[in-house]
């Protein structure tokens, strides 16, 4: 999943896709690179970033799906009214970082428009989400709230095969808490269904290099993360650099698929 952030501030490509034609090139250029499909938002969620209005993203992203008409694309909105446009102009996935409990009407527009969805974990929300978040046991915190967010969506009519789970690396978590999830990813794989893993370029990959002020990972140091995350049954990566993240988990499945 190629990550396109039609936005001025998100944390490691804020402005680079904020012009749309920027954006639709990112996006084709992923596509050709091997993503299976690009995640186009119009909202930053970056630690301590403020929200942006429905009609703000719709200018933001609207233009950018026009363009791209009849590629795969996912909306990355927690918004029923950004998402259910968006699916008027082609998206077929819904990436929702609030696992539907940020706007009550997204449920129904992802049901009622054959989407597929992610359901990610968030402590808090992402103004306040990294002022000192504390868990007993992070992997079963999270573990319990995506069963539950999980059940949610599938009484809510969205089908089961068409969700998967994402347990939202740096979404109110210490550097600590975010390895700990990656190395027991494992146990969140017992829903059955797939998971989703956001680590490409994020602030925790720059601070185990030694800088505790880091704000974003390098490449190298995500795809590292990210193949030892499909070890661990990762199946869905959202990544900045799609080329290499290509080529590193094809290595990788040739190694663990004979
Ligand atoms: N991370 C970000 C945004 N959306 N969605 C899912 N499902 N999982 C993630 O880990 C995830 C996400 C944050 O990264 P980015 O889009 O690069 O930055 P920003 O939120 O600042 O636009």
């Amino acid at each position: 999943m190629g990550v396109v952030n039609v936005t001025p501030d998100s944390f490691s490509d804020g402005g680079v896709n904020f012009d749309r034609a920027d954006a639709v090139a990112s996006a084709r250029r992923m596509l050709a690179e091997g993503a299976a499909i690009v995640d186009v938002g119009g909202e930053s969620t970056r630690p301590g970033s403020a929200s942006v209005t429905a009609e703000e993203e719709l200018r933001r992203v609207i233009p950018v799906l026009e363009d791209l008409e009849g590629a795969p694309v996912s909306i990355d909105t927690s918004k029923s009214q950004v998402a259910a446009r968006a699916l008027q102009f082609g998206a077929v996935f819904v990436n929702d970082v609030t696992a539907l409990r940020g706007d009550p009407a997204l449920a129904g527009v992802v049901a009622d428009g054959g989407a597929y969805l992610c359901l990610m974990h968030m402590r808090g929300e992402p103004r306040t989400m990294q002022d000192d978040p504390r868990y007993d046991d992070v992997v079963a915190d999270v573990a319990l709230f995506l069963e539950e967010r999980l059940a949610f969506a599938i009484a809510e009519g969205i089908p089961e095969v068409a969700i998967c789970l994402d347990p939202g690396i740096g979404f109110g978590k210490t550097v600590e808490h975010n390895f700990e999830l990656l190395r027991r990813l494992d146990e969140l794989t017992v829903f059955g269904r797939p998971i989703l893993v956001g680590i490409s370029r994020k602030s925790s990959l720059g601070k185990i290099m030694g800088d505790p002020d880091a704000k974003t990972g390098s490449t190298a140091a995500s795809v590292g993360a990210a193949v030892l995350a499909y070890e661990r049954g990762a199946s869905i990566f959202r990544a900045h650099d799609v080329r290499e993240h290509v080529e590193a988990l094809t290595a990788a499945r040739a190694v663990v698929t004979p």
